[in-house]
């Protein structure tokens, strides 16, 4: 069996770690890893080559590799962006760029259309107060575009990159039959939670955090105040929705932007089910002006009937099974409770 040759950037991320063991189960790729830092332990075994440092330096020596799939989840997250913007702007859009230039490139010359999965995110909505949020309940991909983040800028930009390496780059749209182009496919993710890992530098982290904070018996100040309510997903749903996306055949995608949704809390019900769980832990609301103002421009929830309609996207697990059946037992045996 031939096997496929994957790219995943930003692997030793959250989403970069659960992605490489999935596919690594799966058995039939090839798989090559890019981060900053060194891979973590528990999936150094899994990668047939790291390669270590700055994206944008690096893209050059991945002309060299023939990829059939690149997942590109390398990025400086939300509340990180605002403190570094330039920086965030380097590694988000010029990073992106470079790599999409190069599948750009690749699915020309060699006319096979190389898969680009782009997790995008909630940041690409911005919504201007919080009686519009009210209203605005579950929003569709093409609504309230108007980032207010650095974070959301920067990936609303490139799936518009996205859109254009793969639809009108070169003399794509001089041509009645234009050549292979890359497929490029982008997912909005919501806040997700791992029971494995643990975000940083992100918004939505407060959710993560204070789960992961109960669970191990110690107090936590959450950043945003108690009715703050965005759209989450347990990370094995986030997996399955990019893999999904990554099988769908082309021509069942309607779309190029595609929501995911799986369950919207507020802060407040977080609380709640934590302490459920783990009765007479510490949680507190102190909010930080800053990042309250970021989550407050994010919708309440995300309408998903384009995924569900164009690939059969479901999530696994809603509100009670994400606790009952994901991430109860799994943390659970972690901090050993
Ligand atoms: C963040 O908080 O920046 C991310 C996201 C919602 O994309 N988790």
């Amino acid at each position: 069996m031939t096997l496929k040759t994957v790219l995943v950037t930003g692997a030793c991320g959250e989403i970069g770690q659960a992605l490489v063991q999935e596919l690594s189960k799966r058995g039939d790729y090839r798989i090559v890893t890019e981060d900053m830092m060194p891979l973590p332990e528990t999936i150094k075994a899994l990668s047939a080559e790291h390669v270590q440092g700055d994206l944008v330096y690096k893209v050059k020596t991945f002309y060299d590799y023939d990829f059939d799939i690149i997942f590109h989840l390398a990025a400086s997250l939300s509340s990180k962006a605002e403190v570094a913007t330039e920086e965030a702007h380097r590694i988000n859009v010029e990073g992106t760029m470079h790599l999409l230039m190069l599948a750009a490139y690749r699915s020309e010359k060699y006319g096979k259309s190389v898969k680009f999965l782009f997790p995008s995110s909630i940041a690409a909505y911005g919504i201007s107060n919080l009686d519009v949020k009210k209203s605005a309940g579950s929003v569709k991909e093409d609504e309230y575009n108007t980032p207010h983040t650095m974070y959301g800028c920067n990936k609303l930009y490139c799936e518009k990159l996205g859109m254009y390496y793969s639809r009108y780059y070169g003399q794509r749209h001089l041509d009645p039959d234009p050549p292979f182009m890359l497929d490029f496919r982008a997912l909005r993710f919501p806040g997700l939670i791992s029971a494995f890992t643990l975000p940083s530098g992100g918004t939505s982290d407060y959710g993560p955090e204070m789960l992961h904070a109960a669970a191990q018996g110690k107090p936590y100040s959450c950043f945003v105040r108690e009715d703050t309510k965005i759209s989450f997903m347990a990370m094995p749903d986030a997996i399955k929705s990019l893999l999904m996306l990554t099988d769908a055949p082309r021509q069942n995608l309607s779309h190029i932007i595609y929501n995911v949704a799986a369950f919207a809390l507020t802060a407040g019900e977080f609380r709640d089910r934590a302490l459920r769980a783990f009765p007479g832990e510490k949680i507190t609301f102190n909010p930080n002006p800053r990042r309250q103002g970021i989550v407050d421009s994010w919708p309440e929830d995300v309408d998903d009937s384009l995924a569900r309609k164009d690939w059969g996207w479901k999530p696994d697990y809603d509100e009670d099974a994400f606790f009952d059946q994901y991430f109860l037992p799994q943390i659970r045996k972690r901090y050993g409770m």
